[in-house]
């Protein structure tokens, strides 16, 4: 008798009627195999893959996306819930039977004349008590080894999952690619994601967003877990002793420099887990353990350098275990490399933009899209931490949450208990830049960086939060930082990257209790004294100025967070409602 796993793949290829069904078994060799499938397919704007310079950047494949599928689509993205009520103001919902429906009638035969890939895979760690089974079905190939580098994929774990039912399920079709015929819908009561219509990495690379966050938060809410949309990352200090962080920000905040940071203070160094997403669960011993349920990265190559990402770089560059994708970057034909606005050296001569086109700087459009992106495994990663394999994950003893901000927030500060850290994480914003929407300085509210990514109600959410710090006998200490301080002319103060480290410290040494704080009204900060500042020369008032919290400037912000928590009004935890109206209190 066929197994849950296998009906539910027959009842997939009954319904998208594909030419041909693949069972990929994540060996070696099928990661070439898709490959020669994808440099010979042709979809739309040429093969799916073409191969670049083996020499200078090994294992690596340009694929373009179509042009109007190049981002994740809020708009059309669903979170079905029984009610609309449990979805939350956060998220679009429909009715799951009429979602269904609608899901049921686009993926009708959608998969003809194409290839079905079925992907078994984990999110976290086979031997992981925190890992998930899960299973996809897709008509991508690009996918389907995107899914490769990303998760951890194979038999082994097809025979892991063939007798449970409880595997989170993806419905994957790239469709017609018509935006009109696009969703993204997800019905966590099943662990079904279901996405039709896209090719593009966050809408259909289902581990990513789709389960290890929309889903995965739902589930981390049903079973006393959280999974949260932060960086991983071990910190080693002069005498070899890790302090491992954790750190959500939202996007254009520096998140995957932070997770993979060369440090500029001596004698420190940061190892890297996870640059996206971090599953949090509370172990025996009472502590927060965190392990990455992804083996990849998918991350922005625009301004990603040797100066601004020398790790990554190596990782993209390294090419020793699976292939390394670029999605939408430019191409520099005399050199067959890729390349992107803020990668090192000169413009090249002669450079095909995103599309395919010929490129000049006089055109004054980007060459590579500016959301165009480098799929590598972390394998590659010469900072990978040594705990990175284990599948217990690593204690955490700090939470960071950050933002991008001109004004007002603290470079650091530490909440006073658990819940005015929550209610930091919550009231989190950033200052969009030009690049993500063409309105500059306009500060969005996005809570705990997880406002697309929050399965359910976020004001059930909060409350989970505020439960789960409750249940801990040794929880971490919550910050907050804030790297984008200007001055009067309009200058950052802080110079950010690796001097971030000087911030951390601080960070761990409040941990371990080697240094006081400064009360303020918004939270402890660092006395100037206790900032190792060796090798960066900082004028003092520009340092004071880091640190500065006048109530009395706070009203607008105050204001802007009463409006975005005004809509979850009904459900808003009491310990959040305080945390507001202390801090009103404060401005009057
Ligand atoms: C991402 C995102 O792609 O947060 O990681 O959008
Ligand atoms: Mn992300």
């Amino acid at each position: 008798m066929a197994s849950a796993a296998e009906q539910w793949v027959q009842d997939q290829e009954r319904l998208a009627k594909p030419d041909r069904v693949y069972w990929c078994d994540g060996s070696d060799g099928e990661a070439w195999r898709l490959l020669e499938i994808g440099l010979s397919e042709e979809r739309l704007m040429g093969p799916v893959f073409q191969q670049l310079n083996q020499k200078t950047w090994p294992t690596a494949y340009l694929h373009r996306s179509n042009p109007n599928d190049v981002a994740r689509t809020e708009k059309v993205t669903f979170v079905c819930h029984p009610t609309k009520e449990a979805s939350g103001p956060n998220n679009n919902w429909m009715e799951p039977e009429k979602a269904k429906a609608l899901m049921s009638k686009l993926s009708d035969g959608c998969m003809a004349g194409r290839t079905m890939y079925v992907i078994p895979y984990m999110m976290g760690h086979p031997d992981s008590p925190y890992a998930k089974a899960c299973m996809m079905v897709t008509d991508s190939c690009y996918v389907a080894i995107s899914m490769r580098v990303m998760t951890r994929i194979g038999t082994d774990i097809f025979e892991k999952l063939r007798n449970r039912e409880d595997f989170i399920k993806g419905f994957h079709s790239i469709g017609t690619l018509d935006p009109d015929r696009r969703y993204v819908m997800h019905f966590p009561e099943e662990g079904l994601v279901w996405a039709v219509g896209s090719g593009y990495g966050g809408n259909a690379l289902l581990g990513k967003k789709c389960v290890s966050l929309r889903i995965g938060s739902f589930l981390g809410y049903k079973q006393g877990w959280l999974a949260e949309h932060m960086v991983i990352m071990g910190i080693e200090d002069l005498h070899g002793k890790k302090t491992y962080i954790t750190a959500a920000l939202p996007s254009a905040c520096g998140k995957t420099n932070l997770a993979m940071m060369e440090s500029a203070l001596p004698g420190y160094r940061v190892w890297t887990l996870g640059d996206d997403i971090a599953w949090l669960n509370i172990g025996p011993d009472g502590r927060l353990w965190a392990i990455n349920p992804e083996a990849g990265y998918f991350g922005v190559a625009p301004g990603t350098s040797m100066k601004t990402n020398p790790n990554m770089m190596k990782t993209i560059k390294r090419g020793a275990f699976n292939p390394t994708l670029f999605t939408n970057v430019a191409l520099d034909t005399d050199r067959n490399e890729p390349w992107w606005e803020g990668i090192d050296g000169p413009v090249p001569e002669n450079l095909l933009d995103w599309q395919g086109h010929p490129w000049t700087p006089s055109l004054g459009t980007k060459a590579a899209h500016p959301n165009s992106r480098f799929t590598a495994s972390i394998i590659n990663s010469p900072m990978l931490d040594a705990e990175a394999a284990n599948p217990r994950g690593v204690p955490i003893s700090a939470i960071i949450f950050g933002g991008r901000r001109t004004q007002l927030i603290p470079l650091v500060t530490e909440s006073f208990n658990w819940a005015h850290g929550v209610f930091m994480g919550a009231r989190m914003g950033s200052e969009t830049t030009a690049a993500a929407t063409g309105q500059v300085g306009v500060v969005r509210r996005d809570p705990m960086a997880m406002l697309p990514f929050c399965g359910y109600n976020m004001a059930d959410y909060w409350r989970h939060y505020l439960n789960m710090g409750n249940r801990m006998s040794r929880p971490p200490r919550i910050f907050s930082v804030n790297w984008f301080r200007v001055d009067d002319r309009g200058k950052f103060i802080w110079p950010g990257f690796g001097d971030n480290m000087r911030v951390l410290k601080w960070v761990i040494d409040r941990v371990t209790g080697a240094v006081p704080a400064r009360e303020t009204p918004a939270g402890l900060v660092p006395r100037i004294e206790d900032l190792d500042m060796t090798g960066l020369v900082l004028p003092k008032e520009d340092l004071e100025r880091l640190f500065t919290v006048n109530m009395k400037d706070w009203r607008p912000e105050v204001d802007s967070v009463r409006d975005f928590l005004k809509p979850y009004k009904g459900r808003l935890p009491a310990e959040i409602r305080e945390q507001y109206e202390k801090l009103e209190r404060q401005v009057r």
